[in-house]
């Protein structure tokens, strides 16, 4: 007799920059959600789904945990704790360098209390010497009954199949909860302002103020291989518009040109895109344009 076949919704939670999204991306095959070197690059809640022979994993990318009085920090990390209560698996992710006493607390935080915890170490790509990974281990051991503690590297894919197996082995059994050849939850509108978002951070490093966001003015077909694309790059200051935009237009013009060659990747069709950067002051502690944004569900 085969096994029966399992289904589990297994939230991704950690601090922000441990590679959450690196890992989503990597256990789907294609990019289903941004990822950058700087902290709080993931702002919603996002699904990616994985079809396997006798199971299906839906994975929830979530905003790194963290602390911070704004409003639009605190609608994050309300996302992540919400992906964390409604799993039935929980991810909770720390890279090699370890635990501090600010991610125990997150931890602290975040760990439900019936749910099971595989705690994956991630970066393990960054240790020259694997030996430090065995007290790295026992301490994670010693702090939580997790049901697995596996290091793997997202990014240089190591380790993923002990890591996929653990996951299959610890969700429920049941039927699939969604068609074989869904990947994702998310929309191509959804998807297309978070390329622009990705293309801003990449492009402007740590000169992109964290109170930026994009919103999709307009998206539409004009037929089946040709899309129009509007966007609005929200900041909460004039100088922060002329970071954005740089002298005499370069940077806002970078960041359009990779962001609509993405697209064109993403969505198989010849893509235009028009982008502005519009000035909000205080938008971040601002629920309603928090909620036009998308990131107040309700
Ligand atoms: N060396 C190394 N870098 C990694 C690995 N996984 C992710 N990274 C890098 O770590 C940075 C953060 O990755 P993300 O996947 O955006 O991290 P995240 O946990 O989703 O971060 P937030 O969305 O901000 O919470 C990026 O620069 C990744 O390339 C890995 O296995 N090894
Ligand atoms: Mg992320």
């Amino acid at each position: 007799m085969s096994d029966p076949h399992r289904f589990g919704v297994v939230a991704l939670a950690g601090p922000p920059n441990a590679g959450k999204s690196t890992l989503l991306n990597r256990i789907i095959g294609e990019k289903i959600s941004i990822i950058s070197r700087r902290p709080q690059t993931t702002r919603h809640r996002i699904l990616g789904i994985k079809t396997l022979p006798g199971a299906q994993l839906v994975f929830v990318d979530t905003p790194g945990l963290h602390r911070s009085s704004r409003m639009l920090n605190r609608a994050m990390n309300r996302a992540a704790l919400g992906g964390v209560e409604d799993a039935d698996l929980v991810i909770f992710m720390i890279d090699v360098r370890g635990w501090t006493p600010e991610v125990e607390e997150l931890f602290r935080r975040a760990a439900p209390k019936d749910t099971p915890v595989i705690l994956a170490i991630n970066k393990t790509d960054r240790l020259s010497d694997r030996e430090r990974l065995l007290p790295l281990i026992k301490q994670s051991a010693a702090m939580h009954d997790f049901a697995a503690i596996i290091p793997i590297s997202a990014l240089k894919d190591k380790n993923m199949d002990a890591f996929l197996e653990a996951v299959i082995g610890a969700v429920p059994q049941g039927a699939p909860g969604f068609p074989a050849d869904q990947r994702t939850d998310r929309s191509q509108r959804f998807f297309a302002a978070e390329l622009v978002r990705e293309q801003s951070l990449k492009q402007l490093g740590h000169e992109l103020p964290h109170e930026s966001a994009v919103e999709v003015t307009s998206f539409e077909y004009t037929d089946d291989k040709l899309l129009r694309v509007g966007v609005t790059i929200w900041v909460a200051k004039a100088s922060q518009k002329s970071i954005v935009i740089g002298r005499g237009g370069q940077q806002l013009k970078v960041i359009g040109e990779r962001a609509r060659k993405q697209m064109e990747r993403a969505f198989g069709a010849r893509v235009y895109l028009d982008a502005w950067v519009k000035v909000k002051k205080g938008w971040a502690d601002n629920a309603a344009m928090l909620q036009k944004l998308g990131y107040m569900e309700d």
